[in-house]
């Protein structure tokens, strides 16, 4: 495996020309993102996963600097994974001083995340505009959990005509139903233990119920929206303490 940190030595690295497939990441990785690893490993001859903190697409100074941290963990799973190529860039690689050109995706990107996070999405887009210009993947690869960001980016994709097959992989949920999230581990027990309202409440396909099951453990969500999210969605989030959480379940098949 390749740990390349400049633009300039991950064209190198791919020199080759074989089919790439891209797995974005902010670390610290768990079992979903190992999830869409896995899902690129069998679709591509060459698997490059990123590993950047995209300041970007925080708008809490807080959640940036709580955000976990781990490379040398990071590594060994992407290792583990058998990815060929992590691209792990500092700051300033991505964001050179002078940087002054943001992709700003409306669309997709009103309404829940992008009312709650003003700027969230339009960090989220540009990133990955980068990253597809940097890597030229055949194929990237996005979780399910996050289906606005999928939503936003299959409309990057769309209307800039970039040459790239969005790729979507489902939630992967601890056996208690939590959905995996690097913040979790931020959660103290007590937290986790009111957590687990938000996948009950998504387990209900009702918006109504959702609330009602949310308000029961004493959770008061930011939003409780059923949004056509990459498909008919229910979406809830939530603050649980300070560390606030998105899950989501799609609707599909779902009796109208
Ligand atoms: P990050 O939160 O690290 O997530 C990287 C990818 O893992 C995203 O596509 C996300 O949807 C997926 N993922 C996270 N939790 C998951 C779960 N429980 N099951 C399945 N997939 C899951 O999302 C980002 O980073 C950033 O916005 C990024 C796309 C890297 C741009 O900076």
């Amino acid at each position: 495996m390749r740990i390349v940190r400049t633009v300039a030595d991950v064209r190198a690295a791919l020199e080759g020309g074989d089919e790439a497939g891209l797995v974005p990441t902010m670390g610290a990785l768990h079992e979903g993102h190992a999830s869409l690893l896995t899902t690129a490993r069998a679709e591509n001859e060459v698997v490059v996963a990123s590993l950047f903190v995209n300041p970007a697409q925080f708008d809490e100074e807080s959640d940036l600097a709580a955000y976990p941290r781990d490379e040398d963990a990071d590594l060994d799973a992407f290792r583990r994974h058998g990815v060929d190529v992590v691209f792990a860039p500092a700051r300033e690689e991505m964001y050179a001083p002078g940087f002054a050109t943001w992709v700003e995706p409306a669309g997709a990107a009103v309404g829940l995340e992008g009312d709650a996070r003003p700027g969230h999405f339009r960090g989220v887009a540009t990133i990955c505009l980068k990253l597809f210009n940097i890597v030229r993947p055949a194929r990237a690869y996005f979780g399910r959990k996050d289906a606005q960001q999928v939503a936003v980016l299959k409309q990057l994709v769309r209307d800039l005509d970039l040459d790239v097959e969005i790729r979507v992989v489902d939630t992967v949920r601890d056996p208690d139903g939590l959905a995996l999230s690097s913040r979790n581990a931020l959660l103290t027990p007590e937290a986790r233990e009111t957590a687990l309202a938000i996948p009950r409440a998504l387990a209900t396909h009702d918006a109504a119920r959702a609330h009602a099951v949310l308000a029961d453990a004493g959770v008061e969500p930011d939003y409780v929206a059923v949004a056509d999210l990459d498909g008919p969605t229910l979406a809830i989030a939530a603050r649980i303490g300070p560390i606030r959480l998105i899950d989501n379940v799609l609707l599909e098949g779902d009796p109208a």
